[in-house]
């Protein structure tokens, strides 16, 4: 490992300029990627931003704060330390020594999951481009940056990978990110949810709590990956997807707050000629981001999947820590499943049930999100309550796409969910009251009226802090 060089084109800590091919192909992805983040990155022109830029590793490089133009940033590439003991933790490679390159028999499904992992990345950053626009505050301004900027180095991450271990299909993977784009309708990004909008503030904010908690489980899985660069890499980008979703812990909390504010203040569920957003709708919001993410983790079986862990290259959440021979092939797990017409649990081999057994690790953490927004209601001596919707409701991936499914576990007739689906999922007369909320506020120390100002600035910093400066 070396120390990142801030005035290198790239900076890095994977001593880049000892191989000269790979510099260059990286060096001339470069100039791709910045035409990428000019024609799809944030439309909000800004002179600098308050910026936590990682310029190493270890506990004191990482977080490093500022205000950066945005057109400086820099986005560098950085893998965890290695541990130059590492092995293998799982599935048929147990107990060798982790991998630094990649094996011939599993290089098409390591590059699969690697541009997978990176197509979501660009993804978001242009999901999201708009939004600086109506920003509430300057906080949240600088938060949307900060997380922008930070997926544009979790793609600098993946390209990395694909340049230096995957050759020239990596090289054309690489370019290929570029080129697909969110809803694109010739060529749109891989995985579902990253093709939805994100146009305004509430969904962000949903988008961060629960789309970008998908990424914490499955960038924890890869880091458990015996190919040792990916689980370094991953380890490093763990750190960073913290904020992103405090970001949307935090945003969700602070609508709530003030809607209950508002629902106490005025004695009423009728909030919307407030200007604050009513819980139904709140709850609309809820259902929709988390049944798309819950999609993200694939079928409730899969063979990749069984695949993917007897090959070592994508582990368990916490692996080492739990408590079984970590090979799995004699093992069995209940998963959720369609069977004669009824939802039920089915018993299949714990292997091909991995995707299962990730998604409630992610649905257990969700419930945590949902306990907290409960307690704001509850503080506020409000008996409402928002809640996670069943399993089944609005799947597109898996066990559960073919059928219509009510937020509580019904299963209904298409009749019943077309009469239904608008009490439970987001309406355009919805989409188009949130909208209209979505006002800039960006004048430092004030805030949009529909959501409260949040309990702790950026860094130490306090909310009035001038975390934007714009053009
Ligand atoms: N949309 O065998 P199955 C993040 C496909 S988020 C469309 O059940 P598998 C971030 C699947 O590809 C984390 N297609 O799936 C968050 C397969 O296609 P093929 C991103 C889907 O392979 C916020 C077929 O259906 N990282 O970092 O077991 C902001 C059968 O599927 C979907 C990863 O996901 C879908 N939702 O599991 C920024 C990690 N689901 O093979 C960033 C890498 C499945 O028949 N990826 N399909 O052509 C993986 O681990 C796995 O590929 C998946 C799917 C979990 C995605």
């Amino acid at each position: 490992m070396t120390t990142p060089d801030y005035a290198e084109k790239i900076p890095n800590n994977v001593a880049l300029h000892e191989d000269r091919r790979l510099q260059r192909a990286l060096e001339s992805w470069q100039p791709n990627f910045l035409s990428w983040w000019q024609t799809m990155g944030p439309t909000l022109p800004t002179q600098d931003v308050y910026l936590r830029t990682a310029v190493n590793v270890g506990r004191e490089g990482w977080a490093h704060f500022g205000h950066v133009p945005m057109k400086d940033y820099r986005w560098g590439i950085f893998l965890a330390e290695q541990n130059p003991g590492r092995r293998i933790a799982f599935g048929a490679h147990k107990g060798e020594p982790a991998w630094q390159k990649v094996p011939g028999e599993y290089r098409a499904d390591l590059q699969r999951l690697i541009v997978i992992q990176g197509d979501t990345e660009p993804a978001s950053v242009e999901q999201q481009r708009n939004l600086g626009a109506t920003a509430p505050s300057l906080y949240d301004l600088r938060n949307l940056f900060q997380v922008n900027v930070e997926e544009g180095r979790h793609l600098w991450a993946m390209v990395y990978l694909l340049h230096a271990y995957f050759g020239r299909e990596g090289r054309e993977e690489a370019e290929e990110l570029l080129h697909r784009n969110s809803g694109s309708a010739d060529a749109p990004r891989i995985l579902g949810a990253f093709n939805e909008e994100t146009p305004d503030w509430l969904s962000f904010f949903m988008f961060t709590y629960f789309t970008d908690r998908d990424g914490k489980y499955q960038l924890g899985t890869l880091k458990e990956s015996a190919f040792d660069p990916l689980s370094r890499t991953c380890e490093f980008m763990l750190k960073e997807e913290a904020h992103h979703m405090m970001v949307g812990t935090t945003g969700v909390d602070r609508v709530v707050e003030r809607t209950a504010q508002v629902m106490v203040e005025n004695d009423t569920d009728d909030v919307a000629a407030f200007g604050v957003i009513p819980l139904p709708v709140i709850q609309k919001y809820l259902n929709f981001h988390y049944s798309v993410s819950l999609d993200l983790f694939g079928g409730e079986t899969s063979t990749n999947v069984a695949n993917y862990y007897t090959a070592g290259l994508k582990g368990r959440w916490l692996e080492e820590r739990r408590k079984d021979d970590h090979v799995l092939a004699d093992d069995g797990i209940m998963v959720d499943a369609f069977v004669d017409g009824e939802i039920a649990l089915t018993e299949v081999p714990a292997l091909t049930g991995l995707n299962t057994d990730l998604r409630r690790e992610y649905i257990a953490d969700c419930e945590g999100g949902v306990k907290r927004w409960n307690r704001i209601l509850a503080e506020a001596g409000l008996p409402h309550r928002l809640a996670l919707p069943h399993i089944a409701f609005n799947r597109k991936v898996g066990a559960f796409a073919g059928i219509e499914v009510s937020p509580t576990g019904e299963k209904l007739s298409a009749a019943e969910w077309e009469r239904g689906k608008g009490q439970w999922l987001p309406t355009d007369t919805d989409k188009t009251f949130v909208r209209s909320l979505m006002r800039p506020v960006h004048e430092r120390g004030k805030i949009a009226a529909w959501v409260a100002p949040p309990r702790n600035g950026i860094n130490g910093k306090p909310f009035d802090y001038d975390y934007v400066h714009l053009s």
